[in-house]
């Protein structure tokens, strides 16, 4: 289904005058601070989320899966969904793929296709943490860290054909999720997992064009309870530092043990040169993957907040590209309850929102605040700029690229997935988790 310009253009027309109203009043505010509201609205416009191809059916926990009628039953079909989502919110320009959930089998058809929706192919994601039918050896045990290296070199193997699928389509770089892990004490000898790890990613490494990243996902736990080969952004960083310059950490939203400091976290990888990406999600106890800002929608202010502030300081003057485009970001949601295309759209607006207020801290005076040690001050200014509400200025982004002034509204009103259920049927099931 392709949602033309003139009816969102249509649309918007009704939210018109509500919006200039909304979105005027918010440009005196800044413009008495003096900020300029349209600089603002430039930027926020420049900043694409990448969508996973695997978010777009229901989610199942480890007890059940209810599904929400209309899936995608293959990949074309979650193309067109990304399609929908972009076109609405214009902040959406590409897609992620996990195989071999998604293999493209007409590679050139499906580039096509997503390019008539004005969309790229974001990292390519191996996966090593299933078996598949007529796999020669298993990963009960591990893929990369295995013991034994016929089966290690099967998950190398693995990664460079993933590689391979991306250069077909354009995409850039590999992200590896290492699921390997062990659940009892003794099952794994730390270093030698580590050792294994570290010459199978060197190996997939090598395997890459010059211009590829490998993007290196840690987890603290899960699937294995006991240790992960790659838990936390250190060790990710160390392997990344094995591997050579084209290798970066890739941090997950929900892949920290409770209360940790990610921005912190963000803050020195980005230092290090070393922060490759984002996988946004939200969460109250472990990888619950929810929606973005649904639960702690300041920690994602102060994670913006660092991202903004690395960003201008390493941002090279010499390019043009806006120095977002760096980085890799990307949903990796999981949605259980609420039909997938709402949430993602509401997980896009609240990264969106979370970028726009990191971009009002007015740095000069933090940074005056901080070097007198005037804790109080260095507070009021982060929440000065939390507190602002910049909903009009995302959706003068959104509106000004062509979007909806209200997404869900035109989504909803459009009865979306009422057509998607009557077009793909009740009971189709997407690929993925
Ligand atoms: C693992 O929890 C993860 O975050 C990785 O990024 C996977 O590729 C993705 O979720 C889907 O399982
Ligand atoms: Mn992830």
């Amino acid at each position: 289904m392709q949602l033309t310009k003139d009816i969102i253009q249509e649309y918007n027309n009704r939210l018109q005058d509500q919006h200039n109203e909304a979105f005027a009043f918010l440009k005196l505010q800044l413009d008495k601070k003096g900020i300029a509201a349209n600089t603002l609205v430039e930027k926020i416009q420049d900043f694409q989320v990448a969508i996973p191809s695997w978010a777009l059916g229901a989610g199942g926990t480890r007890f059940g899966r209810f599904s929400i009628g209309g899936e995608p039953g293959n990949l074309e079909e979650k193309i067109d969904d990304v399609g929908i989502i972009h076109a609405l919110t214009q902040s959406a320009g590409a897609i992620s793929l996990h195989i071999p959930w998604d293999i493209p089998k007409d590679t050139l058809a499906i580039k096509q296709r997503a390019e008539s929706y004005g969309l790229s192919f974001d990292a390519m994601n191996s996966n090593t943490f299933q078996d598949q039918k007529n796999q020669p050896h298993s990963y009960q045990f591990g893929s990369l860290c295995h013991v034994d290296k016929v089966v290690r070199q099967q998950a190398i193997e693995h990664n460079l054909e993933v590689i391979e699928y991306g250069k077909a389509l354009g995409s850039k770089s590999i992200t590896v999720w290492l699921a390997d892990g062990s659940s009892f004490p003794g099952q794994h000898n730390f270093r030698k997992a580590y050792q294994n790890t570290q010459a199978s990613l060197q190996e997939i490494y090598c395997g890459m064009p010059e211009d590829w990243r490998m993007f290196i996902e840690y987890k603290p736990y899960e699937p294995y309870f006991y240790s992960m080969v790659i838990p936390d952004w250190g060790t990710s960083l160390s392997l990344a530092e094995g591997c050579g310059k084209n290798a970066y950490t890739l941090v997950d939203l929900g892949h920290h043990l409770p209360n940790t400091n990610i921005e912190q976290i963000v803050a020195i990888l980005m230092m290090k040169g070393k922060l490759g990406g984002f996988h946004f999600n939200d969460s109250k106890y472990g990888d619950d993957d929810l929606t973005v800002g649904s639960i702690k929608p300041y920690q994602l202010f102060l994670i913006f907040n660092e991202l903004v502030e690395g960003m201008s300081a390493t941002s090279n003057l010499q390019t043009s590209k806006p120095p977002t485009s760096n980085l890799a970001w990307m949903i990796d949601a999981s949605h259980n309850l609420k039909d997938p295309l709402e949430d993602l759209m509401q997980s896009l607006e609240a990264i969106r929102i979370a970028y726009a207020q990191a971009l009002l801290v007015d740095r000069e005076a933090l940074e005056e605040a901080q070097l007198e040690n005037d804790v109080t001050r260095c507070q009021e200014i982060l929440q000065a700029a939390y507190r602002t509400d910049v909903r009009p200025l995302v959706a003068e982004a959104r509106r000004l690229s062509g979007g909806a002034i209200d997404p869900i509204g035109l989504y909803r009103q459009l009865e979306i997935r009422k057509q998607l259920i009557k077009e793909r049927g009740v009971h189709v099931v997407a690929t993925g988790l």
